[in-house]
């Protein structure tokens, strides 16, 4: 089982499709153990985007993701971070193909929804920069029988 970070974005709530992006990732079968809403800081926000810290795009980067309250989610699943990738859409707005989230409801690559991280190590990073160890919660899924085969949830 994998853990991904994904960041309903200020867009998502202001426009009241927080919910719906959460029943998409719900329905999918991935796995909430954490979910909070919160302000982000200036520094999380610029820790979260440190490897984009040179590019043109940076401040708006910043000032968007900081401008009004996000939701914060740690789902867990085989495959999460990429399943939770797939299901967000291209970075470039043109290229988000219907069906995801971002082809579905977003119309500017950056004012795009959701964040999800793009990698293990990338997300182990985003996780600890938002949640305490003791906010992901540790519980079983019944579902996860009818998601899963058993050779899997016997691991
Ligand atoms: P993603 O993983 O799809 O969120 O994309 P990136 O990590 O490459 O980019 C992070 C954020 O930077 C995007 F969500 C939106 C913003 N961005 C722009 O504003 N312009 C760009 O050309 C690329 C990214």
């Amino acid at each position: 089982m994998e853990r991904t970070l994904i960041i309903l974005k200020p867009d998502a709530i202001q426009r009241g499709i927080a919910g719906e992006i959460i029943t998409r990732i719900e329905r999918k079968g991935l796995k909430i153990v954490a979910m909070k809403m919160e302000t982000v800081s200036q520094e999380k926000a610029k820790y979260h985007y440190d490897e984009h810290r040179e590019k043109p795009f940076f401040q708006e980067l910043i000032g968007f993701i900081t401008r009004s309250p996000v939701i914060l989610m740690v789902v867990e699943g085989i495959d999460a971070i990429k399943t939770a990738r797939k299901m967000s859409g291209a970075t470039q707005i043109a290229d988000a193909i219907p069906g995801t989230i971002r082809g579905d409801y977003a119309m500017h690559t950056s004012v795009n929804l959701i964040h999800t991280s793009d990698g293990p190590a990338g997300a182990e990073r985003e996780i600890n920069n938002f949640f305490k160890k003791e906010e992901i919660v540790e519980y079983k899924l019944d579902s996860q029988k009818w998601l899963y085969p058993s050779s899997v949830l016997d691991k």
